[in-house]
């Protein structure tokens, strides 16, 4: 097992328990829906509705596969197993990842800009420094912009258990420093 899987997997244990309840439920995926669709006005009802549908699909997934005492509740030493069988969650995780980024090209035009990165970043609960890595990591174009399915990629090779050295380990703390 990868020390950077494991990390990563901590870092978003704690941004999915949105209400920092000490476990991950449904109500903290309704919460990061609402957060994350707030945070991007420009985009169209369709967009955010599927990026919403996403949210309610990760958390059934989750319960459905990593709640092992059926409290209704994911408990970090649940959420950490998810590493051990990441093919699980691929389907959930790359719906998540278009969703997402879709949300984030309100316009279009295949590229997410930086403002709109760095406020849906912000809505799910990144720190400003670790987003900056994560996006000068992706190697914005001269527009200061990167590719939609450049920031789908890095999503789902951010939950890959295998990974390491990847752009997405900026967003773990200790790495941005
Ligand atoms: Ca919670
Ligand atoms: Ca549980
Ligand atoms: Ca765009």
């Amino acid at each position: 097992m990868r020390t950077e899987a494991i990390n990563r997997v901590k870092v978003v244990f704690s941004l999915f328990d949105a209400d920092g309840s000490g476990a991950i439920e449904a109500s903290d995926f309704d919460l990061m829906a609402s957060r994350v669709t707030e945070a991007a006005p420009d985009a169209d009802d369709v967009a955010k509705s599927a990026l919403r549908a996403s949210f309610q699909r990760y958390w059934t997934t989750l319960a459905a596969e990593l709640d092992a005492n059926h409290d209704g509740r994911i408990s970090l030493d649940e959420f950490v197993a998810c590493v051990l069988s990441p093919e699980r969650f691929d389907a959930t995780i790359a719906e998540f990842a278009e969703a997402l980024a879709t949300v984030g090209d309100p316009d279009g035009d295949g590229f997410v800009e930086r403002p709109d990165f760095v406020a849906l970043m912000t809505a799910i609960g990144f720190e400003r420094a670790n987003i900056d890595a994560l996006f000068e990591a992706f190697g914005p174009t001269d527009g200061d912009r990167i590719a939609v399915t450049t920031w789908v990629e890095g999503i789902k090779d951010f939950y890959h258990p295998e990974k390491a050295g990847i752009p997405g380990d900026h967003l773990v703390p200790s790495a941005a420093s």
